[in-house]
């Protein structure tokens, strides 16, 4: 969208508060130069009021390395990583960002460039390495290092639960198709919140249920790497019911705290309005954004749209319509990209994406076309549902080929995205949609699961030889954006 169409936009609604806000939007093209940059964006922090969150979002295994360090057990991620042709180049994580040994250098990072939130994951086979029963001493010690480091230099800690690390036993007696995976994971969750809760009020239970299903059960490239229509749909249904479990389970061990989940989105859209177009868009809207959410309002899956759904019923027992509830303090929303959709004969969705390099448009390197005014629509779309309260962006950011020159990193580019995404943001709130927060992916360069280490989402680079971190142009926009 180019910027006379948001002009028009905000101009319907025709309020003060609009007009004197139209003149703060202005995408900026890729590859424009800074001040063009600069002078279409204007927003500052405060436009954003005062209760606005800003963070930075990280996974366990992405960062932490000391993969079988002090008593801590294989995870799927640890497993899968190890098998030949499923990572670039076949790396892991064995090490990654070394977070494990770093994590005060990182936190203060975190704080060097102002946020204020730092979401990261906990590993479970770290907790326990077998999935259930013992727990692992050392492994709870290491996030109370953790934690406690952020609240001494003032940042909140929010944890995320599971962040697709399944410890390996479990996977060997099916993970996530395994109706047991409740009582485990409710003893994983049991363990954590009681552990942390005196001291850690922000929780998430899931992170981004579509990635880890859909990745590690279907399409197959992402742990466990399975590739079956049923398991699929058994792990549907069952990280629903872990997902309003987990919340449940917080409630009750952590007093005052603030309950959420995240989500993938993606803004989709039909190749064109051919109705076969909008059908075929239709069914992978319902398969990305309304799968996961719809059964924790209460709304059930969304099998009108998606017919495969239907089967999931095969998989309940009695009493599970309402355990697939629970109602969230808030939803985090994760965006990285538009897809445009057309009809093909793939099984069961007959749809497919019609790819960013085949339509000429900005993408980065892992082809994720560059959309900011989707993560407008997203949002808004995720507002509309009455059963949702508060929404926060718990992820956004973007891979750019940084090179290192003169001991600094320009990535221009990142701070391009930044600016417009903060834009649909901003947008978004004028509209009266409840979103109040805002967390980049990812403070560090980290290990991006199948990809390795070739893409670079971190606002700081790491020299993955020696792990030595210099923070990017793009760390120190915020730094300047949120003093
Ligand atoms: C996600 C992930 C991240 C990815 C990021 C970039 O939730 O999708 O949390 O693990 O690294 O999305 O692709």
């Amino acid at each position: 969208m180019k910027r006379r169409d948001w002009v028009k936009i905000t101009g319907v609604a025709g309020t003060g508060l609009l007009l004197s806000s139209y003149m703060k939007f202005g995408y900026t093209k890729m590859g424009s130069n800074k001040a063009s940059v600069d002078a279409a964006f204007n927003l500052s922090k405060a436009d954003f009021g005062p209760d606005f969150k800003w963070g930075v979002s990280a996974a366990a295994y992405q960062t932490e390395g000391a993969w079988n360090a002090d008593g801590k057990g294989e995870s799927t991620w640890d497993h899968f990583s190890r098998k030949s042709g499923k990572i670039e180049r076949g790396e892991n994580a064995d090490v990654a960002a070394d977070f494990y040994h770093r994590y005060e250098e990182d936190i203060d990072l975190i704080k060097s460039m102002n946020f204020k939130v730092f979401r990261f994951s906990i590993s479970w086979p770290r907790i326990l390495p077998s999935g259930t029963g013992e727990i692992n001493q050392a492994g709870l010690d290491f996030y109370h290092r953790v934690i406690d480091k952020c609240l001494a230099v003032g940042i909140e800690p929010w944890i995320t639960i599971y962040h697709w690390d399944l410890p390996q036993v479990l996977e060997d007696q099916g993970g996530w198709t395994n109706r047991k995976i409740l009582d485990w994971f409710s003893e994983y969750v049991e363990v954590v919140t009681k552990e942390y809760g005196g001291k850690v009020k922000n929780w998430m239970v899931l992170n981004e249920q579509f990635s880890f299903v859909a990745g590690g059960y279907l399409a197959g490239y992402m742990a466990p790497g399975r590739r079956n229509i049923r398991g699929f749909l058994k792990a549907v249904h069952h990280s629903v019911l872990c997902n309003a479990e987990g919340g449940r389970i917080i409630r009750r061990n952590v007093a005052g705290a603030n309950i959420g989940t995240t989500f993938f989105t993606a803004h989709i859209e039909p190749l064109n309005q051919e109705q076969k177009h909008i059908e075929a868009a239709s069914r992978v809207d319902a398969g990305i954004n309304r799968l996961f959410i719809e059964p924790a309002l209460g709304l059930g899956y969304p099998e009108n749209a998606l017919p495969v759904l239907k089967k999931i019923h095969k998989y309940y027992e009695p009493g599970d319509e309402d355990r697939m509830i629970f109602d969230f303090d808030f939803i985090g929303v994760q965006y990285y990209f538009r897809a445009i959709v057309e009809k093909s004969i793939i099984p069961y969705i007959q749809a497919k994406e019609v790819k960013a390099k085949d339509r000429g448009v900005p993408a980065n390197e892992l082809e994720y076309e560059i959309y900011p005014e989707g993560l407008y629509h997203v949002l808004k779309k995720f507002s509309e549902y009455k059963g949702i309260r508060n929404l926060l962006v718990t992820e956004n950011g973007t891979c750019v080929p940084d090179r290192v020159e003169g001991g600094k990193v320009h990535d221009a580019r990142r701070i391009e995205y930044f600016k417009n995404h903060l834009q649909s943001v901003f947008k978004a709130r004028l509209d009266d949609v409840n979103v109040n927060g805002y967390f980049v992916w990812s403070p560090t360069d980290n290990f991006e699961w199948d990809k390795g280490f070739r893409t670079r989402f971190g606002l700081v680079y790491i020299d993955f030889q020696t792990q030595q971190r210099i923070v990017k142009d793009s760390g120190l926009w915020f730094q300047e954006f949120l003093k």
